[in-house]
């Protein structure tokens, strides 16, 4: 080897550490710190509270247990944590109780554990994983009892068919939550050959479909039983984010088969950038909510996945908007990079704010939180695996020294009350999308493309991986829906 090719080597080789070995090493000693906590302090509790040393039940579940176990299982496989991975199937399967009666969020439940053990399942082949699966799927369906098949938001599992709407008074379900059940159901379909679970979504998105929509907007609450929008409220944050999501991710996920998914995301997505979409006065490009038709010049952390979304998205779109979406998903990244950038956490608020004088930062104090959200590295993970700039690593480096810097507790990791604040305050909770989201995307970011590529996966609004389901396979089953009406 002649010296200049051995420095080349060398240099790749070096590289490769700093790029991929090193932050690797340090996602792995994470997820096994965070996990390691949990264990020891909260074991079999929904969640861990670090600086209580207890457990957090996290009532949206409903008296279901174990969700930061079922949300981290796939994120354990995925980084070779094998003997923890095992404990946590070993508890699914000797004490993972689905005839539970209390009142759980149907979103909830199904992004967290429906999602979980499906992920679960199919990386694994472990029987257990998708027999779990399609009792608690089954639990689910009384919440699609309504006039309208629009299900409520909140099910009793073993309620015999109890269900109830939660906000409003009760009147309206949520677009994010009734428009976040599509690649899971379809998945409950493909294993138990019931056809059941895909009719109960293709509903739901019929009757999107025949709505009239303000603008071509999409309200954020619709009543279920009179089937018509409860107000219009528009957010690609809060109660909106993760429906958008899934029209371009049930297209994807289909083997790209699902036009009616993809002609429902292309004209939302229009509408939110005719009708959302801004220019800072500093040049930062960001999503407004739309209140009746009034802009609020506010944007949620939550908000934020949408970078990776319309990035995912450009590439299936018609060929002269690829690259104006390509540059709209780095715009939105980049005006979410700098919401860190501009605290001196270098950790994002909740929400961020271009209204009197503020350019991506928040002025009030009740939105200064950052409660260990995924969606900013997320958006870096879709960022990097379109575009290698480099950007994206030297970003996601960042956030993971923020992480350890200012959430990293001697019994766990803990959100922080003010992201501006030179003192820190913990919040107490290590959220189970900490496990699930926020350090799988992360880990993805630092890997190496073929690990669940994303011609062959799609992760559900709780990063847990789901395959694609193979066109030829769907018209070999009598069960798989037709895209088409
Ligand atoms: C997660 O449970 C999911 O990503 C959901 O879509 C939105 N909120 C949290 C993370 O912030």
């Amino acid at each position: 080897m002649t010296l200049t090719r051995l420095q080349q080597s060398q240099a790749s080789l070096n590289y490769t550490y700093f790029t991929e070995i090193l932050p690797h090493v340090f996602l792995f000693q994470m997820m096994k710190f965070a996990w390691d906590n949990y264990k020891r302090y909260a074991w079999g509790e929904n969640e861990l509270r670090p600086l209580s040393r207890n457990g957090n039940d996290g009532r949206t579940f409903g008296g279901l247990r174990g969700a930061s176990i079922v949300d981290s299982l796939d994120t354990l496989y995925i980084m070779g944590l094998g003997e923890e991975y095992q404990e946590a199937k070993e508890w699914v399967e000797n004490n993972l109780n689905l005839n539970v009666g209390g009142e759980a969020s149907l979103f909830e439940v199904n992004i967290r554990y429906v999602g979980g053990l499906l992920s679960a399942y199919y990386l694994t082949g472990e029987e257990v994983f998708k027999r779990k699966v399609v009792e608690l799927g089954r639990n689910l369906l009384p919440a699609f009892n309504t006039p309208t098949g629009i299900p409520h938001g909140v099910v009793i599992l073993a309620g015999m068919g109890w269900a109830r709407a939660r906000t409003h008074g009760g009147r309206s379900s949520v677009l994010a939550e009734f428009g976040t059940l599509h690649l899971e159901f379809v998945h409950l379909s493909e294993l138990t050959n019931d056809s059941i679970y895909t009719e109960k979504v293709m509903n739901i998105r019929k009757h999107l479909n025949q709505l009239d929509k303000p603008r071509g907007l999409y309200p954020n609450a619709l009543n279920p039983v009179s089937g018509n929008w409860e107000q219009h409220y528009v957010s690609i944050g809060a109660l909106g984010d993760s429906f958008y999501e899934y029209l371009i991710k049930s297209y994807l996920m289909s083997d790209r088969t699902d036009e009616v998914a993809k002609r429902m995301y292309y004209a939302a997505l229009e509408a939110i950038e005719n009708n959302l979409v801004q220019r800072s006065p500093g040049g930062l490009i960001y999503v407004a909510e739309w209140r009746g038709g009034i802009l609020d010049h506010r944007m949620g952390h939550l908000a934020c996945f949408s970078g990776g979304m319309i990035g995912i998205g450009a590439e299936h779109g018609s060929p002269e908007t690829r690259q104006h979406q390509l540059d709209l998903a780095a715009n939105i990244t980049h005006t979410c990079h700098e919401s860190y950038r501009r605290t001196p956490t270098k950790l994002g608020p909740e929400v961020f704010r271009f209204d009197d004088g503020a350019e991506a930062t928040a002025p009030r104090v009740n939105e200064r939180h950052y409660i260990l959200r995924p969606e900013v590295v997320e958006s870096y993970m879709y960022m990097w695996r379109l575009t290698h700039d480099p950007k994206y690593r030297e970003w996601g480096w960042e956030a993971l020294e923020a992480l350890e810097r200012h959430c990293r507790l001697a019994t766990g990791y803990s959100g922080i009350i003010d992201v501006y604040g030179h003192i820190i305050q913990h919040d107490n909770l290590q959220q189970s999308f900490f496990l699930a989201e926020t350090l799988k995307y992360l880990y993805l970011l630092f890997s190496d493309d073929d690990l669940l590529p994303l011609k062959d996966w799609v992760f559900n609004t709780e990063a847990h991986p789901l395959p694609v389901i193979p066109r030829n396979c769907s018209q070999e089953r009598g069960h798989r829906p037709n895209w088409t009406h």
